[in-house]
């Protein structure tokens, strides 16, 4: 029986999934008792630092969580469970204090690189431990996090990794093992681990000490969803955003199947768009939390769910808010959720006032459950402009000619599923999504969506150029070397691709037996 501590911040689902899918009984914390009475205890934290320790000294659960660790029982942290044994953190304004197992502090990441780190890295594994029997070394974990530990004995220290410099990725103090990473959402390797935990396995392998990890460039599998004239939810795909054929909307299969084809495939993550959700509200009927939750319960890696977040009155005047409509997909089993039509919508207001108002979604959804579960998808579309000033909008110079050969184009946001323009460009827009605090970018291309003739590169070096957070390549993938081509070209950290991959045309395992010689992937083994 595996006691699991769930403060109510976020999605602790995935690890429930990944602890019964190994063979494990769970049972959630309810009361500070039923912190001291477990015999192994694993606490996956969400959020913020500060909401986190807020929360569990409401509850009452700080003194009973001291008094299990100095006990030297069984304990896994995840994640923020492994900065609350520290002393302090640097992640809250306001002065809160960790849980002070272990001496040192909490930091945001200085580096050249995007922050936050979102993606598969790897382990130098600095002491013997058992938690890693059976691992070569050589396997990749998956990463989210702005903010990581210091430990200031590093006798403590399990496991360090670099991203622009080598910092403390998991410790090992006793029975008590706490990881950066997300054992969850490292597919088969996460769920190894998890079972070593549970075991408690003896170290069979010497200390290890590669040189240095890398970060992975990220491969996504997008599933496009929506009901089809049947009312029956389908995988569908647009040809720039047209999903219609003959009239009827084009049926590339089942949500829940082909996720779990792309995990075993070795996505490195599954995003799901239902791309009626500026229509639909998507708490009215809920077939895409129906989805989640079965998806989450056999797929490990992570999974961003977008479409229809936003602030809702429903026909009986009831009102929902878009973090309410969030929390329900965390619940369900997102680890992100993105934001389209609406993050548009409050840039809009933004730029007008300048003013952080502190209540849109995305402020709100980020502060809850931190900024890195926070995708912004743009729709953007090319507008071609004769002369570099014609418009007060960010213009590129373009390699591809508009229709009267002109050399200039600007990037329109649009809303509702590509039906309404808007007045804004896509990399004003970004720009100002990182400072409301969106974790990543999910960058669609209309001009390019379903035509396979490859990414618009310059449209994604351009938003790369402007945003410190990560950004995703999307649309237009029609085979391998375009994978090769967007990570030659620009800094993005992730491509993601849907047509190519539903019709078969070219698998995920393609693309990374492609990419291996040239740029670092994750493998599944
Ligand atoms: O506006 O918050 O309700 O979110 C709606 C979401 O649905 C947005 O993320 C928007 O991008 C998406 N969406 C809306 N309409 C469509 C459509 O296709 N008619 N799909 C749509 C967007 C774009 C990509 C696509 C890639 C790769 N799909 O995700 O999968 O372009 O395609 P490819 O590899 O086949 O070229 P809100």
């Amino acid at each position: 029986m595996i006691t699991l501590l769930d403060y109510g911040a976020g999605n602790v689902r995935s690890v429930v999934n990944a602890l019964e899918y190994i063979g494990e009984k769970v049972k959630i914390v309810n009361s500070p008792d039923d912190i001291l009475s477990a015999e192994k205890l694993v606490f996956p934290g969400v959020g913020s630092f500060g909401n986190m320790i807020k929360i569990l000294n409401e509850k009452n659960y700080v003194d009973p969580l001291r008094d299990y660790l100095n006990e030297n029982k069984q304990f896994l942290g995840i994640c923020l469970g492994l900065h609350a044994l520290f002393e302090k953190s640097e992640e809250s304004n306001e002065i809160y204090e960790g849980l002070g197992f272990i001496k040192g502090s909490v930091t945001k990441f200085n580096v050249d690189h995007s922050v936050p780190q979102i993606g598969w890295n790897g382990v130098n594994i600095k002491k013997k431990s058992g938690f890693f029997s059976n691992f070569r070394g050589q396997e990749k974990f998956y990463f989210v996090h702005s903010y990581h530990v210091n430990p200031i004995d590093d006798k403590d220290v399990l496991t360090t990794t670099n991203y622009g410099y080598e910092y403390t990725s998991s410790i090992e103090k006793g029975n008590v093992i706490a990881t950066q990473f997300h054992p969850e959402k490292s597919g088969e390797n996460g769920l190894k681990l998890l079972k070593n935990f549970v075991e408690q396995k003896e170290s069979n392998i010497p200390e290890i000490s590669t040189d240095k990890t890398r970060i992975a460039k990220r491969i996504i599998a997008c599933l496009d969803v929506r009901s089809n004239d049947n009312g029956d939810l389908v995988v569908t795909k647009g040809d720039q955003y047209d999903v219609r054929e003959e009239g009827d909307v084009r049926n590339l299969g089942k949500p829940v199947e082909l996720a779990e084809r792309y995990y075993k495939e070795g996505s490195d993550e599954i995003t799901f768009l239902n791309i009626t959700g500026f229509r639909d509200f998507p708490l009215e009927d809920m077939p895409m939390i129906d989805v989640l939750k079965k998806t989450s319960a056999n797929v490990f890696v992570p999974l961003t769910i977008g479409g229809g977040i936003r602030d809702f009155t429903d026909k009986n005047g009831k009102k929902y808010t878009a973090l309410e409509v969030a929390s329900e997909y965390f619940r369900s089993g997102a680890d992100k959720i993105s934001i389209g039509s609406d993050a548009v919508l409050i840039v809009e207001e933004y730029l007008k006032t300048g003013i952080k108002t502190g209540k849109s979604s995305i402020e709100v959804i980020s502060k809850v459950y931190g900024n890195q579960a926070v995708v912004i998808s743009v729709d953007p579309k090319r507008v071609y402009v004769k002369e570099k000033n014609e418009t007060a909008h960010v213009v590129i110079k373009t390699d591809q000619k508009g229709p009267s050969g002109e050399e200039y184009c600007w990037y329109q946001c649009t809303i509702k599923g590509g039906r309404e323009g808007r007045e804004l460009d896509a990399i004003t827009f970004s720009k100002a999504c990182e400072e409301l605090g969106a974790g990543e970018i999910l960058l669609n291309c209309i001009d390019k969506d379903g035509t396979n003739s490859g990414f618009d590169c310059e449209l994604i070096s351009a938003v790369r150029n402007v945003v410190t957070i990560p950004v995703i390549a999307s649309s237009g993938a029609g085979s391998v070397e375009h994978f090769a081509e967007v990570f030659e070209k620009t800094d993005a950290e992730a491509a993601l691709a849907a047509g190519i991959f539903h019709r078969r045309e070219v698998p995920v395992e393609a693309v990374k037996d492609h990419l291996k010689d040239k740029v670092e992937i994750r493998t599944k083994s």
